[in-house]
Protein backbone atom coordinates (compact mmCIF):
# COMPACT_ATOMS: atom_id res chain seq x y z
CA UNK A 1 0.00 0.00 0.00
CA UNK A 2 1.55 3.32 -1.09
CA UNK A 3 0.37 6.39 0.51
CA UNK A 4 0.01 9.85 -0.36
CA UNK A 5 -1.12 13.09 1.98
CA UNK A 6 -1.20 16.04 -0.28
CA UNK A 7 -1.05 19.81 1.29
CA UNK A 8 -2.85 21.75 -0.62
CA UNK A 9 -5.41 25.08 -0.02
CA UNK A 10 -7.51 23.63 -3.16
CA UNK A 11 -8.43 20.29 -1.88
CA UNK A 12 -11.47 19.97 -4.10
CA UNK A 13 -9.05 20.03 -7.17
CA UNK A 14 -8.40 16.40 -6.35
CA UNK A 15 -11.60 15.00 -6.69
CA UNK A 16 -12.71 13.93 -10.36
CA UNK A 17 -9.41 12.72 -11.38
CA UNK A 18 -9.08 10.38 -7.96
CA UNK A 19 -12.85 8.82 -8.62
CA UNK A 20 -12.04 7.89 -12.35
CA UNK A 21 -10.54 5.29 -13.57
CA UNK A 22 -7.64 3.00 -12.17
CA UNK A 23 -6.82 5.83 -9.86
CA UNK A 24 -10.18 5.15 -8.48
CA UNK A 25 -9.60 1.55 -8.86
CA UNK A 26 -6.46 1.45 -7.39
CA UNK A 27 -7.92 3.26 -4.47
CA UNK A 28 -10.84 0.48 -3.72
CA UNK A 29 -8.23 -2.30 -4.31
CA UNK A 30 -6.42 -0.67 -0.94
CA UNK A 31 -3.41 -0.73 -3.74
CA UNK A 32 -2.87 3.31 -2.78
CA UNK A 33 -4.60 6.04 -0.55
CA UNK A 34 -4.92 10.05 -1.05
CA UNK A 35 -5.43 12.21 1.99
CA UNK A 36 -6.26 15.32 1.34
CA UNK A 37 -5.27 17.87 3.47
CA UNK A 38 -6.50 21.63 3.60
CA UNK A 39 -3.52 23.66 4.27
CA UNK A 40 -5.72 26.28 5.63
CA UNK A 41 -6.99 23.96 8.21
CA UNK A 42 -3.50 24.45 10.03
CA UNK A 43 -3.86 28.24 9.98
CA UNK A 44 -3.87 30.29 13.20
CA UNK A 45 -6.42 33.06 13.88
CA UNK A 46 -10.09 33.89 12.88
CA UNK A 47 -9.15 34.40 9.16
CA UNK A 48 -7.00 31.57 8.90
CA UNK A 49 -4.25 33.35 6.85
CA UNK A 50 -2.16 31.11 4.89
CA UNK A 51 -0.23 33.82 2.30
CA UNK A 52 1.36 37.47 3.37
CA UNK A 53 3.44 39.96 1.77
CA UNK A 54 6.70 39.50 0.99
CA UNK A 55 9.36 40.93 3.54
CA UNK A 56 11.37 43.51 1.22
CA UNK A 57 8.31 44.69 -0.62
CA UNK A 58 7.58 43.69 -4.27
CA UNK A 59 4.67 42.55 -6.52
CA UNK A 60 2.66 39.15 -5.00
CA UNK A 61 2.16 36.98 -2.03
CA UNK A 62 3.91 34.49 -0.29
CA UNK A 63 2.71 31.35 1.28
CA UNK A 64 3.29 31.31 4.83
CA UNK A 65 5.57 28.23 6.94
CA UNK A 66 3.63 28.03 9.76
CA UNK A 67 0.23 26.48 8.32
CA UNK A 68 2.44 24.57 5.98
CA UNK A 69 5.20 23.18 9.21
CA UNK A 70 2.08 22.46 11.30
CA UNK A 71 0.14 20.63 8.79
CA UNK A 72 3.22 18.50 8.86
CA UNK A 73 3.91 18.39 12.29
CA UNK A 74 0.31 16.91 12.06
CA UNK A 75 1.21 14.22 10.00
CA UNK A 76 3.89 13.34 10.77
CA UNK A 77 3.17 13.00 14.39
CA UNK A 78 1.65 9.84 13.58
CA UNK A 79 4.90 8.60 13.22
CA UNK A 80 5.45 6.46 9.87
CA UNK A 81 8.45 7.56 7.55
CA UNK A 82 7.15 9.47 4.88
CA UNK A 83 9.19 11.60 1.35
CA UNK A 84 8.18 14.98 1.79
CA UNK A 85 8.07 16.54 -1.93
CA UNK A 86 7.14 20.38 -2.72
CA UNK A 87 6.01 21.19 -6.02
CA UNK A 88 6.76 23.93 -7.52
CA UNK A 89 8.05 25.28 -11.33
CA UNK A 90 11.47 25.38 -9.69
CA UNK A 91 12.13 21.92 -8.20
CA UNK A 92 13.95 19.30 -10.03
CA UNK A 93 12.13 17.94 -13.63
CA UNK A 94 10.24 14.89 -13.00
CA UNK A 95 10.83 12.43 -15.09
CA UNK A 96 9.87 8.42 -15.34
CA UNK A 97 12.96 8.01 -13.16
CA UNK A 98 12.18 9.83 -10.75
CA UNK A 99 8.61 8.25 -10.52
CA UNK A 100 10.35 5.24 -10.40
CA UNK A 101 12.42 6.48 -7.53
CA UNK A 102 9.44 7.50 -5.70
CA UNK A 103 7.16 4.48 -5.73
CA UNK A 104 10.56 2.94 -3.39
CA UNK A 105 9.03 4.98 -0.50
CA UNK A 106 6.03 3.73 1.32
CA UNK A 107 4.50 7.21 2.21
CA UNK A 108 4.83 10.66 -0.31
CA UNK A 109 4.03 13.73 1.29
CA UNK A 110 3.37 16.48 -1.59
CA UNK A 111 3.10 20.15 -0.99
CA UNK A 112 1.33 22.32 -3.36
CA UNK A 113 2.88 25.59 -3.55
CA UNK A 114 0.59 28.72 -4.67
CA UNK A 115 1.00 32.28 -4.69
CA UNK A 116 4.10 34.22 -6.09
CA UNK A 117 6.09 31.79 -4.32
CA UNK A 118 6.66 30.15 -0.81
CA UNK A 119 8.57 30.82 2.19
CA UNK A 120 12.39 29.82 1.75
CA UNK A 121 12.35 28.00 4.89
CA UNK A 122 9.49 25.72 4.08
CA UNK A 123 12.15 24.85 1.18
CA UNK A 124 15.10 25.19 3.66
CA UNK A 125 13.76 23.19 6.80
CA UNK A 126 10.79 21.00 6.06
CA UNK A 127 11.42 19.03 2.76
CA UNK A 128 13.33 16.30 1.43
CA UNK A 129 13.38 17.52 -2.38
CA UNK A 130 11.38 20.11 -5.01
CA UNK A 131 9.81 19.00 -7.61
CA UNK A 132 8.36 20.70 -10.98
CA UNK A 133 6.65 18.70 -14.15
CA UNK A 134 8.18 20.80 -17.09
CA UNK A 135 9.23 24.49 -17.81
CA UNK A 136 6.30 26.67 -17.66
CA UNK A 137 4.15 27.99 -15.12
CA UNK A 138 1.15 27.03 -13.66
CA UNK A 139 -1.21 28.56 -10.95
CA UNK A 140 -0.34 26.20 -8.25
CA UNK A 141 1.08 22.80 -7.19
CA UNK A 142 -2.20 20.89 -7.39
CA UNK A 143 -2.27 19.90 -11.01
CA UNK A 144 1.66 18.77 -10.82
CA UNK A 145 0.72 16.48 -7.38
CA UNK A 146 -2.21 15.17 -9.61
CA UNK A 147 0.46 13.72 -12.43
CA UNK A 148 2.66 12.94 -9.53
CA UNK A 149 -0.02 10.40 -8.27
CA UNK A 150 -0.77 9.48 -11.27
CA UNK A 151 2.71 8.26 -12.43
CA UNK A 152 3.74 6.98 -9.17
CA UNK A 153 0.24 4.75 -8.87
CA UNK A 154 0.58 3.14 -11.75
CA UNK A 155 4.10 1.51 -11.14
CA UNK A 156 2.69 0.40 -7.78
CA UNK A 157 2.37 -3.41 -8.51
CA UNK A 158 -1.43 -4.21 -9.34
CA UNK A 159 -2.86 -1.12 -10.35
CA UNK A 160 -2.61 -1.78 -14.15
CA UNK A 161 -3.76 -5.12 -13.63
CA UNK A 162 -3.18 -6.74 -17.15
CA UNK A 163 -3.03 -3.86 -18.99
CA UNK A 164 0.59 -3.01 -20.75
CA UNK A 165 2.95 -3.54 -18.86
CA UNK A 166 5.03 -1.40 -17.55
CA UNK A 167 8.26 -2.44 -19.38
CA UNK A 168 7.68 -2.29 -22.90
CA UNK A 169 6.29 1.35 -23.11
CA UNK A 170 7.18 5.40 -24.25
CA UNK A 171 10.50 6.18 -21.86
CA UNK A 172 10.90 3.50 -19.81
CA UNK A 173 13.74 1.97 -22.56
CA UNK A 174 14.25 6.20 -23.94
CA UNK A 175 12.03 5.01 -27.08
CA UNK A 176 9.02 5.91 -28.34
CA UNK A 177 6.02 3.71 -28.90
CA UNK A 178 5.10 2.21 -32.27
CA UNK A 179 1.93 3.19 -34.04
CA UNK A 180 -0.83 0.93 -32.76
CA UNK A 181 -3.88 -0.23 -34.88
CA UNK A 182 -6.80 -1.99 -34.03
CA UNK A 183 -10.19 -3.40 -36.33
CA UNK A 184 -11.08 -2.83 -39.12
CA UNK A 185 -8.36 -3.75 -41.30
CA UNK A 186 -9.29 -1.08 -43.44
CA UNK A 187 -11.47 2.07 -43.12
CA UNK A 188 -12.43 4.85 -45.53
CA UNK A 189 -9.74 2.79 -47.86
CA UNK A 190 -7.20 3.68 -44.73
CA UNK A 191 -5.46 0.07 -44.61
CA UNK A 192 -3.75 -1.17 -41.49
CA UNK A 193 0.17 -2.29 -42.30
CA UNK A 194 -0.06 -5.67 -44.30
CA UNK A 195 2.70 -7.14 -41.26
CA UNK A 196 0.68 -6.53 -38.80
CA UNK A 197 -1.62 -8.76 -40.24
CA UNK A 198 0.36 -11.75 -41.08
CA UNK A 199 0.74 -13.69 -37.64
CA UNK A 200 4.32 -13.39 -38.39
CA UNK A 201 5.61 -12.51 -34.78
CA UNK A 202 9.18 -12.32 -36.30
CA UNK A 203 8.36 -9.73 -38.72
CA UNK A 204 5.81 -7.83 -36.44
CA UNK A 205 8.90 -7.78 -33.92
CA UNK A 206 10.94 -5.91 -36.40
CA UNK A 207 8.64 -3.99 -38.03
CA UNK A 208 7.90 -2.45 -34.11
CA UNK A 209 11.06 -2.24 -33.47
CA UNK A 210 12.12 -0.19 -36.74
CA UNK A 211 8.61 2.09 -36.30
CA UNK A 212 9.49 3.13 -32.81
CA UNK A 213 13.30 4.01 -33.73
CA UNK A 214 11.61 5.75 -36.86
CA UNK A 215 9.28 7.81 -34.31
CA UNK A 216 12.48 8.25 -31.86
CA UNK A 217 14.10 9.42 -34.59
CA UNK A 218 11.80 11.81 -36.16
CA UNK A 219 9.67 13.29 -32.96
CA UNK A 220 12.41 13.18 -29.98
CA UNK A 221 16.00 12.61 -31.43
CA UNK A 222 17.24 14.11 -28.07
CA UNK A 223 15.84 10.96 -26.37
CA UNK A 224 18.30 8.48 -28.38
CA UNK A 225 21.30 9.76 -27.14
CA UNK A 226 20.64 7.95 -23.71
CA UNK A 227 18.54 4.64 -25.45
CA UNK A 228 20.61 1.79 -24.97
CA UNK A 229 20.44 0.67 -28.81
CA UNK A 230 21.89 -2.58 -30.10
CA UNK A 231 24.15 -3.03 -33.34
CA UNK A 232 20.79 -4.33 -35.18
CA UNK A 233 19.32 -0.90 -33.86
CA UNK A 234 21.89 1.30 -34.91
CA UNK A 235 22.35 -0.54 -38.82
CA UNK A 236 18.38 0.36 -39.31
CA UNK A 237 18.66 3.63 -37.77
CA UNK A 238 21.52 4.41 -40.59
CA UNK A 239 19.04 3.40 -42.94
CA UNK A 240 16.27 5.15 -41.70
CA UNK A 241 18.10 8.14 -41.97
CA UNK A 242 19.36 7.73 -45.51
CA UNK A 243 15.18 7.14 -46.47
CA UNK A 244 14.96 10.88 -44.86
CL1 LIG B 1 5.30 21.83 -9.64
N1 LIG B 1 4.14 24.20 -9.92
C1 LIG B 1 3.75 25.25 -10.65
N2 LIG B 1 3.09 26.24 -10.04
N3 LIG B 1 3.99 25.37 -11.94
C2 LIG B 1 4.65 24.38 -12.51
C3 LIG B 1 5.09 23.24 -11.82
C4 LIG B 1 4.81 23.19 -10.49
N4 LIG B 1 5.73 22.44 -12.68
C5 LIG B 1 5.68 23.05 -13.86
N5 LIG B 1 5.04 24.21 -13.77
Amino acid sequence: MMIFDILTLFPEMFQSPLDSSLLKKAREKGLIQVNLHNIRDYARGKHRVTDDYPYGGGAGMVMKVEPVAEALDALLHEGVRAHVVLLTPQGEPFSQKLAGELVGHSRLVLICGHYEGVDERVREYLIDREVSIGDYVLMGGELPAMVIVDAVSRLVPGVLGNMASTSSESHTEDLLECPQYTRPSEYRGWKVPEVLLTGNHRNIEDWRRRESLRRTLNKRPDLLKRAALSEEDLKIMEALKKEG
